[in-house]
């Protein structure tokens, strides 16, 4: 009879990943002598010492499915985590969002100025490709540019740009649930769903494998977002560590605003137990991808 493998709490799983993480990007990062120091400093402000880092240990879980070596998995969800920086910086900016606060402290262009801000969204861009790329991510060329494509993809004009895009427009717009689904899926959830289909790569998971892991990870990354838009409406500012309120004094159609407090935590519910039923045939190895699941619907932050 084959006994259960313990599994560490899905908290220190956590922390222990965010700290993996956290030094990853420090060595990455390490500011160079010079005036371009200024730029360095301004991307470490945005990616160090915050952060639930959720999209990197959803990738280091998913990748464990398939015994990927944590090295490689570590360095696909570094990858991941300097777009999703990049972009928190770039959505603050007066011309996007105009938030004074992210992380529980000034926003990027507070903090340094607008340009300054612009160029560290750039630099953590263009440096989530040369992680990638980089042979240590993966010793075949082939994994590596599918990781690659996948990432420019998701954070491009067809992904998390593209849903900017059209966020942005919607604002004139008559939104309805199925426009802002289509908004979401492609600004949050498309690159938590590379997040997952980077383990799978590096793992080089079957068909079926990779089917199982896109449900899940579409699932939760529309969960998450149905959770975005509830602490918005109801989370307090000091615990969220961003303005509250935001979407909805500007007008913004959102999850809540169309469906009501109630009937969108009974969707993020239905969609976080339909992610988890995909994960069955990953059997107990998947236990912190349904713990994820359930915390992208449960946190406070
Ligand atoms: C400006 C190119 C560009 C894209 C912006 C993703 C995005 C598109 C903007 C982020 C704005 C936002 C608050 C979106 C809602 C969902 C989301 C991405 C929340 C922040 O992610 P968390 O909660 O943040 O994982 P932490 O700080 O924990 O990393």
């Amino acid at each position: 009879m084959s006994e259960a493998k313990a599994i560490a709490p899905l908290s220190d799983a956590m922390s222990r990943g965010a700290e993996a993480i956290e030094q990853f990007l420090d060595s990455v990062l390490t500011p160079p002598e010079g005036p371009e120091a200024r730029l360095f400093n301004s991307m470490r402000y945005s990616s160090l010492g915050g952060g639930k880092r959720m999209r990197p240990f959803l990738t280091m879980q998913s990748a464990r499915l398939f015994g990927v070596p944590d090295s490689r998995a570590l360095r696909a969800g570094a990858a991941v985590e300097l777009v999703h920086c990049y972009s928190l910086i770039h959505d603050d900016l007066p011309a996007m969002d105009d938030d004074d606060f992210r992380r529980g402290k000034p926003s990027n262009h507070k903090a340094y100025d607008d340009a300054t801000a612009i160029l560290a969204g750039d630099a953590l861009l263009t440096s989530a490709f040369e992680v990638l790329a980089h042979s240590d991510t993966h010793p075949e060329g082939d994994v590596r540019s599918e990781l690659v494509l996948g990432l420019t993809r998701a954070a491009g004009a067809n992904g998390m740009v593209g849903g900017q895009m059209i966020d942005l427009l919607a604002e004139d717009m008559d939104a309805d649930v199925s426009l802002i689904s289509r908004i979401q899926r492609l600004k949050t959830g498309a690159l938590i769903a590379f997040a997952c289909e980077a383990g799978a790569i590096l793992g080089k998971a079957n068909d079926e494998q990779k089917e199982a892991l896109r449900r899940y990870s579409n699932d939760v990354g529309l969960a998450f977002q149905i959770k975005d838009d509830l602490l918005d409406t109801l989370g307090k500012a000091e615990d969220i560590g961003k303005a509250t309120q935001k979407d909805a004094d500007a007008g913004k159609a959102t999850f809540v605003g169309l469906l009501g407090v109630e009937e969108a935590q009974q969707r993020a519910e239905l969609l976080c137990q339909q992610a988890i039923s995909y994960l069955e045939i990953f059997g107990d190895n998947a236990a912190h991808l349904r713990g994820i699941a359930r915390f992208a619907i449960d946190r406070r932050t």
